[in-house]
Parts: structure tokens; C-alpha cells; sequence
């Protein structure tokens, strides 16, 4: 099976740091590759950013299609564009928020968020709600650390990180922790190491959660809202979307 992960920001870097991270998971048989759009926000850190991102994310998943895809992995911890992303394809379309969430509440009775800046925090608390996860989450919280400082290794990214998950650890009474950042899949081990809670990680949990949903033969269902969006044509820069 082939899984792409989708980086909706366009920073290559963090993207081959995304897709390394998603093949070091993958079973023997499953073919992981990672892209990122052309056009959009070298990082996602606001409302503003995630809207733009999501266009990028939806171009990557028609480009999918083109690829034989077997199923696509939003990995921006806003989950940008995911239902519409659904909408264009049979393939399951996991975002790692998601996926983390899910996999938290299968080890843990409750668990925190560590993200990056504290202006996205409320971007993971309306997919809590969203996906009906808010009552296992204590605490949405943030290092601090523009998204960036993850491919910068001078900025004492990780420690900053390690800092706020030892917080959660101390005051909020949890048993794991959700990393809310894509860009700190290759981070997974040294966090647990360091702080002594299961840490979930949602680039590697998409990927397994894809890997599952393939091989159970489900896919995206076409019934409903999420079917293929209606046949019509796009105006101005957007006519190469109109069908
Ligand atoms: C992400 N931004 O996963 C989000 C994290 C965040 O560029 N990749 C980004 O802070 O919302």
C-alpha cells in the first residue's frame, strides 16, 4: 500500500522530517511518501495561515489521485482541510490530530496538548470539541516556540517542549501527552525518555491508523456529505478546480 503524508506548510525540510518519521513506522510492505504544496505558508501558526494551507492541501490530494494513492495523511496538527479533502477521494484521509486524539484515549483516561505558539491552542481545543474529545483532554498547552525553531537546531526547541510536558506532567493530572506539532515527529523518543509519559505522537499514529483502515478495505465513504463535490465551474485563478 502507498501512504502520502501531506506537510500543508511549504518548508521541505520539515516535510523529509515528517515523511522519515512516517516510514520509520510503516510495516515491511507499505510505501510512505511525503510532499508539500508549491504555494502557501512556510509554517501554519493562525487561523489565516490553516485557510491558505488548506488549498495547498487539496491540490496534493487531486495530485494524489493522479498516483494511486492508497490513503493520504494531513500532517499540521490544525487538521487543514480534512472533511473537504474527504470529499475528494475513496481513500481514508487521516490528520494527525485526530489520529493522536484517538490513540490517547486508547492508554490514557486523560491526557495534555503540548503545541507550539499559544495563539494556535484554541485551533486544537475547537478539534477537541470538534471530534468530541474535549472531555479527555486536561489542558491544551503551548512551548511557546515559533513552528520554525523545529528545523532550527540552535533555538532550544526541544527543551522548551520537554519543559511544558514536565508542567503537564507535574499539575494536570493526565497519563500521556499529545505533541501538537508536525513538525516534532522525530522528536517522540527523547520527549518520553525525558519526561517519563507515554508521548503520541500523530504523524506515526496516522500512518498506523491508515495502514489498518487500508487493509480493512475501508475507505472514505461516498454516501452522504462527504461524496464527491458537485460538478461545477471555477472562476479566475481558481478555474483549473472546476469540473
Ligand atoms: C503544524 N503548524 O503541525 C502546525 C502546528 C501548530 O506548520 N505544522 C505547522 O502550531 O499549529
Amino acid at each position: 500500500m502507498h501512504i502520502r503524508l501531506i506537510n500543508p506548510n511549504t518548508t521541505a525540510s520539515m516535510t523529509e522530517k515528517i515523511g522519515a518519521a512516517g516510514a520509520r513506522v510503516a510495516a515491511a510492505g507499505t510505501r510512505v511518501s511525503a510532499t508539500n504544496p508549491e504555494a502557501g505558508p512556510v509554517s501554519i501558526e493562525s487561523h489565516f495561515d490553516e485557510a491558505i494551507s488548506a488549498v495547498g492541501v487539496l491540490e496534493e490530494i487531486r495530485r494524489g489521485e493522479t498516483e494511486g494513492v492508497d490513503a493520504y495523511v494531513i500532517a499540521c496538527f490544525g487538521d487543514p482541510g480534512l472533511l473537504a479533502a474527504r470529499e475528494l477521494t475513496v481513500a481514508p484521509v487521516i490528520g494527525i490530530a485526530e489520529a493522536a486524539f484517538h490513540l490517547a484515549t486508547l492508554i490514557s483516561t486523560r491526557f495534555s496538548v503540548v503545541t507550539t505558539l499559544g495563539r494556535t491552542c484554541i485551533i486544537a481545543e475547537h478539534l477537541l470539541q470538534n471530534y468530541g474529545f474535549a472531555h479527555h483532554c486536561r489542558k491544551v498547552r503551548a512551548a511557546e516556540i515559533p513552528v520554525l525553531d523545529l528545523e532550527d537546531d540552535g533555538a532550544c526547541a526541544l527543551d522548551r517542549i520537554i519543559d511544558e510536558c514536565r508542567r503537564a506532567k507535574a499539575e494536570d493530572g493526565i497519563g500521556a501527552i499529545v505533541l501538537g506539532c508536525g513538525g516534532m515527529a522525530d522528536l517522540t523518543d527523547e520527549i518520553r525518555e525525558a519526561v517519563g509519559l507515554p508521548i503520541v505522537e500523530g504523524v506515526t499514529a496516522a500512518v498506523k491508523l491508515a495502514e489498518s483502515l487500508v487493509s480493512l478495505r475501508l475507505g472514505t465513504s461516498k454516501y452522504g456529505d462527504l461524496a464527491f463535490p458537485r460538478q461545477k465551474p471555477f472562476t479566475g485563478r481558481f478555474d483549473y478546480l472546476g469540473r
